[in-house]
């Protein structure tokens, strides 16, 4: 049985330590808020599947064979003939700046259809399905695919969790309060503070969100820590006092301690706890998803911080 079900673009990664343009070593990885999810997840002990759809090249190649390496079912990953793997540069102007270039446009990962995402949902049968709101901003074709997989999860009491993670490469702020069309349909939301107007025009918007159905809003302040908002009140944890070194995958690392201790039916403190540990494992090293931490590293950060 699977545990959880993650759907996105998953890219190559190209990162150097000084700026591009000047050539050298560079570090070859993957990258995708969605399998980045998928990793941590699965490094906390659960069974993940991750759909995505990749150039039936050796980019493409690499992204499998790294989220097969994590323990990451990759059964409905689709290689495309007419497409190429994304792909997405992170190089150093200076030393506190990480500069972000996307060339994804017309990529395998827009092309994922709905026709394949229920297919991936009716055969992996989740306990959860996490997608974000990069997904809907690649093309038509996945706006689609995101809406159909996210009504169908909810009509068959999949949980759904929806990550707004609003990217301004990809589509303005007004055209992502398109993914107000899937609040019908999700369970928790997970948002930034300056992301939650996207998702409503109204004055108290976590007030709006819950009194509209979403069960869990579940708010993001970077070093302030987090807040978990539901019926029953508000919970807020701070963030761990670590050296941050990478931002970059924080929100997703976040993201995925949240979901383990779902999975583990864990309460809403305990929930926060882990996603909080999980962030701060994240930005303590270079990569969006190589420091996610393993059940055992989650004692061992919780135990040197004395908390
Ligand atoms: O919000 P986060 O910093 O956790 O997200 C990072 C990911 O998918 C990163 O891996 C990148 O590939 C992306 O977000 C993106 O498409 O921007
Ligand atoms: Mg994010």
């Amino acid at each position: 049985m699977t545990d959880l079900l993650t759907i996105g673009e998953t890219m190559v990664s190209l990162r150097t330590a000084r700026p591009m343009r000047l050539g050298g070593d560079a570090h070859l990885s993957i990258a995708g808020s969605e399998s980045n999810v998928a990793i941590g997840v699965s490094r906390l002990g659960h069974q993940v599947a991750w759909l995505g759809a990749v150039g039936n090249d050796e980019p493409g190649r690499l992204i499998q064979r790294t989220l097969r390496a994590e323990g990451v079912d990759t059964s409905w990953l689709r290689f495309s003939d007419e497409s190429f793997t994304g792909f997405i540069a992170f190089d150093q102007p200076s030393h506190d700046i990480t500069r972000v270039s996307y060339h994804r446009r017309g990529s395998a990962g827009s092309t994922l259809t709905s026709a394949e995402c229920l297919t991936a949902l009716q055969a992996a049968s989740p306990r959860l399905l996490h997608v974000t709101g990069i997904t809907p901003a690649l093309s038509g074709s996945t706006r689609a695919a995101v809406l159909d997989v996210v009504r169908a999860a909810s009509d068959s009491d999949v949980r759904v969790s929806l990550d707004v993670n609003y990217r301004a490469r990809l589509w303005s702020r007004t055209e992502a309060t398109a993914l107000r069309e899937l609040l019908p349909y999700v369970h928790t939301v997970f948002a930034s503070d300056d992301e939650l107007d996207i998702l409503t025009d109204a004055s108290e918007p976590v007030r709006d969100l819950l009194t509209s159905g979403t069960a869990e809003v579940v708010v993001t302040a970077g070093g302030k820590g987090a807040r978990a908002h539901t019926e029953a009140g508000t919970i807020h944890r701070p963030a761990l006092p670590v050296t941050v070194v990478d931002s970059i995958g924080a929100g997703d690392a976040f993201v995925s301690g949240y979901l383990s201790a779902t999975l583990d039916n864990l309460s809403p403190e305990s929930r926060l706890d882990r996603a909080t540990t999980s962030g701060a494992f994240c930005v303590t090293a270079t990569g969006d998803w190589e420091s996610l931490p393993t059940r055992t590293d989650l004692t061992l950060l919780t135990h040197s911080q004395g908390t």
